[in-house]
């Protein structure tokens, strides 16, 4: 059955990779599903034809068949179980790569969205000054933690997973900032996971939407 997922016809990143697309195609390319991709503008995500895909009007979206699905953690987690290569087999272990998908979506990527908000769209409010600060150590408190619990492991809990794509899609973000070059496990583990052929074609074809570039290979 065909996949087709949304993704930015323009991004303000302009092919850098941080648009939630990537996380999907990385998932994509780990299992080896070929997807296709229909461009949207900022306009058409809010038409009708696309808010019946996406309530809230934003890319990235899933079809397959009948079944339609947005939130990248329900895409890819739908990606993960439906295929062999992003999961464990055993029950605990499993259950253990989903948490760590919750944990980058629910405890590390809302301290990093903060502190994107805080400069992309409050960088000129009078309190930004005093706030970013505070802002800044909430990420790098979440960070920390996240140090300690990787340790000089290549990933969170054993083999790659689908919590560790998470992870690093969420880490991904932060690195124009130079916050994660304080933590250079975390560093050396995005780094890890953007070495990854499959992160590699994933990059290359979000890429070619903004150079018009075909993706190689
Ligand atoms: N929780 C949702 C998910 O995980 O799927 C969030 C989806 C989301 O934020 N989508 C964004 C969107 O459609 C694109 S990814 N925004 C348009 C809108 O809300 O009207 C967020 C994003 C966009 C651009 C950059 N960038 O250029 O650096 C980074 C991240």
């Amino acid at each position: 059955m065909t996949i087709t997922i949304t993704a930015f016809e323009w991004s303000p990143d302009g092919g850098k990779g941080l648009a939630r697309d990537t996380r999907v195609r990385w998932a994509l390319e780990e299992v080896g599903q070929p997807y296709e991709v229909r461009l949207v503008s900022f306009g058409a995500m809010k038409e009708p034809a696309h808010l019946a895909l996406h309530p809230f009007g934003q890319i990235p979206t899933y079809e397959e068949g009948d079944l339609v699905l947005f939130e990248t953690g329900a895409i890819v987690l739908h990606i993960a179980e439906r295929n062999a290569g992003l999961l464990p087999d055993d029950a605990n272990a499993r259950a253990r790569a989903i948490t760590w998908m919750f944990a980058a979506l629910n405890t590390v990527e809302p301290t990093i969205l903060e502190l994107a908000t805080a400069k992309l769209l409050e960088g000129d409010k009078p309190w930004t000054r005093e706030r970013l600060p505070l802002v800044v150590d909430r990420v790098r408190n979440r960070l920390q933690q996240l140090s300690v619990r990787l340790g000089d492991a290549d990933w969170l809990d054993g083999a790659f997973s689908a919590g560790d794509l998470m992870m690093v899609s969420v880490l991904l973000r932060l690195k124009a900032s130079g916050l994660l070059g304080e933590y250079p496990n975390l560093a050396d583990y995005v780094a890890r996971g953007e070495a990854r052929p499959a992160y590699r074609r994933a990059f290359d074809a979000q890429l070619a939407v903004y150079t018009g570039k075909p993706p190689a290979g």
